[in-house]
């Protein structure tokens, strides 16, 4: 059994509230319901958090060291600025999934870049709420293929 952290940034928490164009209709929890549900079917266990600050994402990371075998990690816009989310996941050294909900690339240019990406195993983005489903599978494979 594989252990992965879900973790989510600032104002996904906000998430089936507001512009459902963009982000959906399901809610935080119900997300986070679904990828444990998900996660279980196929022998892992899929712990979720949401933090708005930076600082606490960091810590969030740090927690994973030695306690989780991986990481998929929709840092909201921090994406775009944050070095010390990009060192934090370096320094863990688990196997990090970036995911975004929206195709970040069709929208506007500050979302095209990611500060974090150099950090990470690959990115997930422009498949709405099913990209943590899609995740999750990723981490599976990113496992079972482990040196
Ligand atoms: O597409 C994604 O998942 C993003 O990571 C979401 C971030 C955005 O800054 C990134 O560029 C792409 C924003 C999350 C805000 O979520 C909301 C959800 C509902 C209502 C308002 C905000």
């Amino acid at each position: 059994m594989s252990s992965i952290l879900i973790l989510n940034g600032p104002n996904l928490n906000l998430l089936g509230t507001r512009e459902p164009e963009v982000y959906g209709h399901t809610t935080l929890p119900q997300l986070e319901a679904d990828a444990v549900a998900y996660g279980a079917e196929r022998g892992h266990e899929v712990q979720c958090a949401q933090s708005n600050f930076e600082g606490g994402l960091v810590e969030l990371i740090h927690g994973a060291r030695g306690a989780r075998d991986g990481i998929i990690l929709n840092a909201g816009a921090y994406t775009h600025t944050s070095v010390a989310l990009h060192d934090a996941i370096a320094g863990v050294a688990l196997p990090t999934i970036e995911l975004h909900i929206s195709n970040v690339h069709a929208r506007e240019s500050f979302r095209h870049h990611s500060v974090i990406a150099r950090a990470c195993s690959g990115v997930i983005c422009g498949f709405g709420v099913s990209g943590y489903r899609l995740a999750i599978d990723a981490m599976q494979s990113l496992l079972d293929n482990r040196p």
